[in-house]
């Protein structure tokens, strides 16, 4: 068996352990609480996370503790993809995508302020070109990453959902001509975000209803949702992995999203 010549991932691994490469989880934790979207009548929500002890070193298994669970493709921290909506339905399901698109920079633009000021924020081109204007155009196989802050709401769920008076849930996403202008005028992988789904919560009453799925999703780019810890990334230069199960002909999947970045 051969050699590589190149030392570049052994010069990876020795940057992880000596920690000028550190580790970034993106994850949320899984648990009962674990928010799912909650979509108004007449459709079907997913289900959320329940788990179910085999046995824990007792007389169903003395020597080994393991449970069951269920949960929805899309719960927690999980990935879109393209076939989980009409507009990419002739695009890949989540065990047909090619892993290496799994791995991409990691692009981060802070809408936080704004939208600490309006839970309705969206995302808008002008925002992306003031990005563009600092830090050079979002590149080809990129992850777009929106940090709303939303995540500081995870473990509450009146905040986090933010329903108001009026029924509807108030929580940042993206426009749709920020959608529209991602999808098909920069060649990313996809959008992440930090709120239970890939759009606003008031996005069901947009012209184009779900934004951000429909553009995303026919132009067979991906969705990252509940994602955390994007406080702890840098605008640009750091490498996100996103790691779906490969569920045959799956919408979506579960996921530990982790990041590298140098220090
Ligand atoms: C189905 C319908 C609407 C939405 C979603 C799913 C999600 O957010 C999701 O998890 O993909 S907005
Ligand atoms: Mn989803």
């Amino acid at each position: 068996m051969d050699t590589v010549k190149s030392k570049t991932l052994v010069n990876l691994m020795e940057k992880l352990l000596d920690q000028s490469i550190e580790v970034v989880d993106l994850t949320q934790v899984l648990n009962e609480d674990t928010p799912v979207i909650s979509l108004p009548d007449p459709f079907v929500d997913t289900k959320g996370f329940s788990i179910e002890q085999i046995s824990k070193y007792d007389e169903n298994g003395p020597f080994f503790y393991w449970n069951n669970f269920t949960m929805g493709e899309h719960c927690g921290t999980h990935f879109d993809a393209p076939v989980h909506w009409i507009s990419g339905k002739d695009h890949q399901s989540v065990d047909e995508i090619p892993v290496k698109k799994l791995i991409g920079e990691a692009i981060v633009i802070d809408i936080k302020d704004k939208c600490d000021k309006d839970p309705d924020y969206c995302l808008t081109i002008e925002d992306i070109k003031e990005f563009e204007a600092e830090h050079g155009e979002i590149p080809p196989h990129s992850w777009v990453l929106i940090y709303t802050g939303w995540a500081q709401y995870s473990n509450d769920h009146e905040k986090f959902f933010n329903v108001g008076e009026d029924g509807q849930p108030h929580t940042p996403g993206t426009s749709v001509e920020a959608s529209k202008f991602l999808a098909n005028e920069r060649d990313i992988l996809g959008v992440g975000v930090e709120t239970v789904g890939t759009d606003a919560g008031l996005a069901g009453g947009f012209e184009t209803p779900f934004p951000n799925h429909y553009f995303m999703h026919e132009a067979n780019r991906y969705g990252l949702a509940s994602l955390t810890n994007l406080d702890k990334l840098p605008a640009r230069g750091s490498i996100l992995i996103a790691s779906p199960l490969k569920i045959e002909n799956g919408s979506g999947s579960p996921a530990r999203v982790i990041a590298l970045v140098e220090k």
